[in-house]
């Protein structure tokens, strides 16, 4: 508009400008309601792939890998609450400019809503857990959002026709009545389809009911001394609550255990198919194996050690019968993600399991219940495949899978590594200071730890016993600080007498290394 014209029309810019807000306010409401609708029905006809799921793990899948490294870095195991809240900012913002434009010159407001119900229906196409069902959610978020929309415009455009001021008082509270009305029924909507995605409540109550069985063979007591009693120190065994969460489902894929198959195919004898029940009634066996990220910074705590019981892995490829020439084992998850694990790794004698249980419990949802893959030795992602549905024997030369297409290492084996827990960041007083921390080389095992402070030696720390070579040691030293700041380094020499890479290397494309160093403070 020109000044000229802002001149002429002189007071008729108050009354646009407020109805600039309420065409926004009626994409924002149109939206929400499209929004709300696909959800609430998802919820209903297909609860582990909705609208907005499907978008946001096609993001997941798409985003290049520098960019989700970055995410989980700074989001941690919050990066799925911040990959929402991105998406619905971009949803908002473009919702809004929707309700301007269709003000203006519809239908091009509705066609940017259509186009979001558009890319729902792709995105939903996409996923493995694709269902005809999953597509009538996306298709009824757009409808209703483009329905919305042009019944909310339509007001907003009557108001600004109107002629008299009685006139347009009338029709500015129909808008007022109805964009309201419209953000009224779709938080009641939002909040109907949060209850109703009961799938998730629904399984959680399955998990309760199962009972593992007594392990045939038990785990390896912890030896006395293995948990060193310092404040501050990760707990040797850890809590299946704290346990790091790594994964690239957006939703927790929700599995009635008495529908859950594992199908064994590929380069075997015989196809194997083994269900819940058969798996708890083979001899299972329990053993304690720490788990790591590839991307755990040094330093970092994307790792964590639990007691896993399961059937071998190498007993269920038994069943199946290998086939000469295989070297690997494509697992699948039910949400489509895969990993390739060398297939010595499963048939040695380091017993990878086909894991029910975790900490003496069923596995929780987010780790993976009913039944995953862990693997000793490996990162995760060439190995722990949680809701695990299909094992394929086949060929590195074949086949590839979710993180190795995507730049990462196709042999993922855990780098020696050790970590100062204590002290923590708030300063110390001087004297005798405790440094303690937990350090790893799965399947090889520990044999020492040596803490520098500042120019001076590498002083041998204690270290405590150790459950077996494929979990974690925690070790403490004290050592003698004055005031000031003092840089603290740690480093691990493994069962071989391999000494950990001092060199800094990033955590692609197979783990990082490097020494963790802390500034300590001290008053
Ligand atoms: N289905 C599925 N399984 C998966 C992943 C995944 O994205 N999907 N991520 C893997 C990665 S990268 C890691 S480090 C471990 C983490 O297991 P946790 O979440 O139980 O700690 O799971 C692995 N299993
Ligand atoms: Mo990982």
């Amino acid at each position: 508009m020109s000044t000229r014209e802002r001149r002429t029309r002189g007071s008729a810019a108050g009354p646009e400008r407020a109805n600039r807000r309420w065409s926004a306010a009626a994409g924002l409401v149109a939206a929400g309601l499209g929004v709300a609708a696909g959800e609430l029905l998802a919820a209903i006809a297909s609860p582990s792939l909705s609208p907005v799921s499907a978008v946001g793990s096609v993001v997941i899948d798409f985003v290049p890998g520098p960019v989700k490294d970055a995410a989980i870095s700074l989001f941690g195991t919050a990066d799925k609450a911040a990959l929402l809240v991105g998406m619905g900012l971009v949803i908002a913002l473009a919702a809004a400019a929707a309700g301007v434009l269709e003000v203006r010159r519809p239908p091009t407001g509705a066609a940017v809503l259509g186009l979001f119900g558009a890319a729902g229906l792709a995105a939903v196409l996409t996923r493995q857990q694709f269902s005809l069902l999953a597509l009538l959610p996306p298709l009824a978020a757009g409808v209703v959002a483009v329905l919305v929309l042009r019944a909310l415009t339509a007001r907003i455009r009557n108001l600004a026709a109107a002629q008299t001021n009685d006139d347009a008082a009338v029709r500015r509270r129909t808008v007022i009545t109805s964009v309201g009305g419209g953000a009224a029924v779709a938080l009641l909507g939002a909040a109907l389809a949060g209850i109703a995605r009961g799938g998730q409540v629904g399984v959680t109550a399955l998990r309760e009911t199962v009972r593992l069985p007594v392990p045939s063979r038990r785990a390896a007591a912890i030896p006395a001394g293995a948990e060193l009693a310092v404040d501050g120190l990760a707990p040797l065994v850890t809590p299946a609550a704290d346990f790091y969460r790594i994964d690239t489902a957006l939703r927790v894929p929700l599995i009635d255990p008495a529908d859950w198959r594992l199908r064994v195919t590929g380069m075997v004898d015989r196809e194997v198919e083994l269900d819940y029940a058969e798996l708890l009634a083979a001899p299972l066996q329990e053993s304690y194996v720490t788990l790591a990220c590839v991307s755990n910074e040094v330093g970092g705590n994307l790792i964590g050690n639990a007691r896993w019981l399961g059937m071998p892995v190498r007993e269920v490829l038994a069943r199946a019968g290998v086939q000469p020439g295989a070297d690997m084992v494509l697992s699948t998850s039910r949400d489509g993600w895969s990993a390739s694990t060398p297939l010595e790794a499963l048939t040695d004698d380091r017993d990878a399991l086909l894991a029910v249980g975790m900490n003496g419990e069923p596995l929780p949802l987010e780790h993976g219940f009913p039944v995953r893959l862990v693997v000793p030795g490996l990162y995760g992602y060439v190995s722990a495949t949680k809701w695990v549905t299909e094992l394929r024997v086949t060929r590195f030369a074949d086949e590839t899978a979710y993180w190795t297409e995507r730049g990462w290492g196709e042999s993922g084996p855990v780098k020696l590594a050790s970590r100062i827990d204590v002290p923590g960041r708030a300063p110390v007083s001087a004297g005798t200071v405790t440094v303690a921390g937990v350090a790893w080389a799965q399947h090889t095992g520990i044999s020492a730890v040596q803490v520098r402070v500042d120019d001076g030696g590498w002083q041998d720390a204690e270290l405590a016993p150790g459950i077996s070579a494929d979990t974690w040691r925690q070790y403490r030293i004290a050592v003698e600080l004055a005031p000031g700041g003092h840089d603290t380094a740690v480093r691990a020499v493994d069962a071989n007498g391999v000494r950990q890479a001092e060199e800094k290397r990033p955590v692609l494309p197979d783990g990082a290394t490097g020494l963790h160093t802390i500034r300590v403070t001290v008053r």
